[in-house]
């Protein structure tokens, strides 16, 4: 029997406590957002399938807990992951220059091939902003990765951030190019974003 999809992707969603990791899974899977704060218990699993450029993508979502003592445990499920969202609140400094520890960790437990993106989630709350875009990008494109700010409450850029990370994953994939590790910025978040996706190598992801 066929499978029902054409690629099966294992994404990895990191980041501080409370920065809306679970949030993000559970807006992309279609579950409502829940304005309670539950902290993530080591592990949840969302999963949903997708219709990308005439290909069927299943999404499996690791939403990992960020509480501190679950440290060690996150770091044992990168195995195998093909991609990262590595989140960060735009109302939280400290989660902000906590995305050096997850690259970091990131580089030292996934494959070479892992496609990354940083997230800055909760762009709903524009007036407790404490991180520009401007520094966010910066700080994405000094690390030649791809930032994409989003709101799970509002549901703005949801789609295409996970639209976006899937493009590339597809696009490494297809061309089994070890070349091809991550993304680079993209500004504008709408538009045709297959025109603008960039590799650290310059060549293009779709
Ligand atoms: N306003 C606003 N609140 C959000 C957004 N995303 C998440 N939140 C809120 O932030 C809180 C934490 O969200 P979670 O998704 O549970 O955070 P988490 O990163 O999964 O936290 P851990 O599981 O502890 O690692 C909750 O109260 C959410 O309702 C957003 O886009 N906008
Ligand atoms: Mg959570």
């Amino acid at each position: 029997m066929a499978a029902a999809f054409d690629y099966l992707c294992k994404i990895v969603v990191v980041g501080e406590s409370g920065v809306g990791k679970t949030a993000l899974t559970q807006r992309f899977v279609q579950k409502p957002f829940c304005t309670d704060f539950l902290p993530t218990i080591g592990i949840d699993f969302q999963s949903r399938t997708i219709n990308l450029d005439d290909k069927q993508l299943k999404l499996v979502f690791w939403d990992t807990a960020g509480q501190e003592n679950f440290r060690s445990l996150v770091n044992n499920y990168f195995r195998g992951a093909t991609g990262v969202l590595i989140c960060f609140a735009i109302t939280n400094y400290e989660s902000f220059k906590n995305l050096s520890y997850w690259l970091e960790q990131v580089h030292q437990y996934c494959s070479l091939e892992i496609v990354i993106l940083i997230v800055g989630t909760k762009l709903d709350l524009e007036s407790e902003r404490c991180v520009s875009q401007e520094e966010a990008e910066l700080y994405a494109q000094s690390k030649n990765l791809q930032y994409i700010e989003l709101s799970s409450k509002s549901d703005d850029h949801v789609q295409h951030c996970i639209e976006t990370l899937c493009k590339c994953i597809i696009a490494r994939r297809d061309r089994s190019d070890t070349a091809v590790t991550s993304i680079t910025l993209d500004k504008k978040p709408e538009k045709d974003s297959s025109k603008t996706l960039m590799c650290y190598d310059a060549q293009t992801c779709s």
